[in-house]
């Protein structure tokens, strides 16, 4: 898209009237805004209507929480918001749940909302779809807006945008009423109250001594540690990065959604001997990684109680939120890995060779377990987790550019552990809350923004949270494979009820006729040839395209390995 200036704007409105919804177009193509994931209704369908004509894509979707969840991985793979359009008041809760989850994950991404009138709602008089939104989305954001004069619509969508991608990114919310869009003021004057925001997301660079402080704690380390978040891969540092983990020749451990930023058949990744690697490690650096529930908010005895930190990231209050912060180094993640590299160079830092033999002992021990595992998995009917997962794996491995979105509970687990990534930012899955719901809405954008296809690993419950945007998929003729691991239940499929009524984990579906009914390729494999089979050819068309893959209903394991989370009621009798 070339880029549009205020002049153009003026130019082409002189002595013309304009309107809100047009300004709002006109201020998010000012500000490079090349898509908008959304759902259409009262007051929103003209602004849809006047980005598509007008050169803004607009993908329509069939429930709101998918559309923002397309928009907050649109925000994480291109470190711009991702902008989400929602209705009033039910529509604008259902997107809601993703701006919240898309500020847990620190993605940038606006909502943006039309509300019912101000004089209405505030008295309560029982508008159609009346709600206090503002009030509602603040608790939940980053930052929560109202323009309530067309005048300001310029000021509200830079504030937004800067809001969403500055500091520590995160969803900031702009509500604007119904009447400020279809207010029509002159289209010249009003042209001039528009901006682009210069440089949305400056450097923060780090204090020199702390990065000092920081090379020689690890230079004065027995057994240290790298841990990448996904912060890291977010922040596009990639090549300092690798730099500085060959350079040191430090082990590191990718979090989920790091995976791929170095390899993960890289030589010092560690990720195969991790639980080792956390309750040994006595100098730990986070790149881009919270030490929150993920991590075990750096305990022990998950961790050595003796280990000392070493945190980067770009909001200070994160650091001490669980563990004593030997040394935070605040910045941002490129510009503090670039000051690490210069000033690494000299300090002499390495990773002790006894401690490299420990790790590589531990992998090798744990990768031989695995081993039979999965060979087990690979030859057992009904078909294993495992089984299925082995299949997508060797076709993924012949298919490198796919993005993989990920979610479910042992769907999840097994699947990040089977699938290695080659790539920065090619995996996406349910993150910092462990949301369910996020599958079709992150593949959708996954491909959008990124024109690579999608192979989208669901658990049977994970992916009914956002099924019916099978049909978005089909419309759009999007090349996403939807792999549904279908053990026929939540966790799994084997719980005999207590009633008469179906187990509460109990799910029964034949996912692969879904897609038939909008167009799609629907496949079901019950081996794990027919699950490879099934994804080449699938791939191969770049048509839409869903397996169901047939689980045995009793392979999986309740909560996956969060299972310690999960209380359990005491067991009464009469
Ligand atoms: P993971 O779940 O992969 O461990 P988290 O989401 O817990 O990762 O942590 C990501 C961290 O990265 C957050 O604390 C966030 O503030 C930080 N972060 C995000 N972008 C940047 C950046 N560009 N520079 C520095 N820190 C960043
Ligand atoms: N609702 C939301 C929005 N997020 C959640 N995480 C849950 C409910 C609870 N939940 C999990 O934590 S995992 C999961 C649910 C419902 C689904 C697990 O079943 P699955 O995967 O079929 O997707 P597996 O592979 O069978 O475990």
């Amino acid at each position: 898209m070339t880029a549009v200036t205020v002049e153009d704007i003026e130019a082409a409105d002189s002595g013309a009237l304009t309107d809100g919804i047009h300004l709002v177009f006109d201020a998010l193509r000012l500000n490079s805004v090349d898509t908008i994931y959304g759902l259409v209704g009262i007051p929103i369908t003209d602004l849809a209507r006047v980005a598509q004509a007008s050169g803004i894509r607009y993908i329509g979707f069939r429930h709101e929480s998918a559309a923002g969840h397309a928009a907050a991985a649109a925000g994480f793979l291109t470190q711009r918001p991702g902008i989400c359009l929602t209705v009033s008041a039910p529509g604008f809760l259902n997107g809601l749940v993703a701006l919240a989850n898309a500020t847990t994950n620190c993605f940038p991404m606006v909502q943006i909302s039309g509300s019912s009138e101000r004089h209405l709602v505030d008295l309560q008089r029982g508008d159609y779809e009346e709600m206090d939104q503002l009030s509602a989305a603040k608790p939940f954001v980053k930052a929560a807006y109202r323009v309530s004069r067309t005048q300001d619509i310029g000021r509200g969508v830079a504030r937004a945008i800067r809001t969403a991608v500055s500091g520590r990114p995160g969803g900031v919310y702009l509500d604007i009423p119904a009447a400020v869009l279809g207010e029509a003021v002159d289209a010249a004057a009003a042209s001039k109250t528009l901006w682009r925001v210069v440089n949305p997301s400056p450097r923060q660079l780090p204090d020199l001594e702390t990065v000092d402080a920081a090379l020689d704690l690890l230079a004065g380390a027995e057994r240290p540690l790298i841990v990448l978040g996904k912060g890291a891969a977010y922040a596009r540092a990639d090549e300092r990065i690798r730099q500085f983990v060959e350079r040191t020749r430090l082990p590191f451990l990718p979090m989920s959604m790091a995976k791929g930023l170095l390899p993960d058949d890289h030589p010092q990744s560690v990720a195969t001997s991790r639980s080792l690697a956390l309750r040994r490690a006595d100098v730990v650096m986070l790149i881009g990684a919270r030490l929150n529930w993920l991590l075990g908010h750096g305990d022990a005895p998950q961790w050595n109680s003796e280990a000392k930190f070493i945190q980067i990231d770009i909001d200070a209050s994160e650091m001490d939120s669980n563990q004593p912060i030997a040394v935070p180094v605040v910045g941002d993640i490129a510009s503090v890995m670039q000051t690490l590299v210069e000033r690494a160079k000299s300090t002499r830092i390495s990773a002790p060779e006894q401690w490299r033999e420990e790790l590589t002992t531990k992998a090798a021990q744990n990768v031989a377990r695995m081993a039979d595992r999965l060979a087990s998995a690979r030859t057992a009917h009904p078909m294993k987790f495992l089984g299925a997962l082995q299949a997508i794996r060797d076709v993924l491995r012949d298919n490198p550019r796919v993005c993989v979105v990920n979610e479910g509970a042992n769907a999840l687990d097994l699947a990040r552990n089977t699938i290695g990534m080659y790539r920065p930012r090619r995996r996406l899955d349910s993150g910092t809350w462990g949301v369910m719901g996020i599958g079709l809405g992150y593949a959708i954008a996954a491909t959008v923004e990124t024109s690579e296809p999608v192979v989208a690993i669901e658990g049977d419950s994970a992916f009914g949270f956002s099924g019916m945007e099978l049909e978005t998929i089909c419309r759009y003729k999007l090349p996403i494979v939807i792999v549904i691991l279908n053990n026929s239940g939540v966790y799994r499929g084997d719980e005999a009820s207590g009633s008469d009524d179906p187990a509460p984990t109990r799910l029964e579906a034949h996912h692969e006729l879904m897609i038939r009914a909008f167009g799609g390729l629907g496949y079901r494999a019950e081996t794990p040839d027919e699950v490879a089979a099934a994804l080449r050819e699938a791939l191969a068309s770049g048509r839409p395209a869903l397996i169901d893959c047939v689980i045995d209903p009793s392979d999986g394991t309740e909560s996956g390995n969060i299972a310690h989370l999960n209380p359990k009621g005491i067991s009464r009798k009469g």
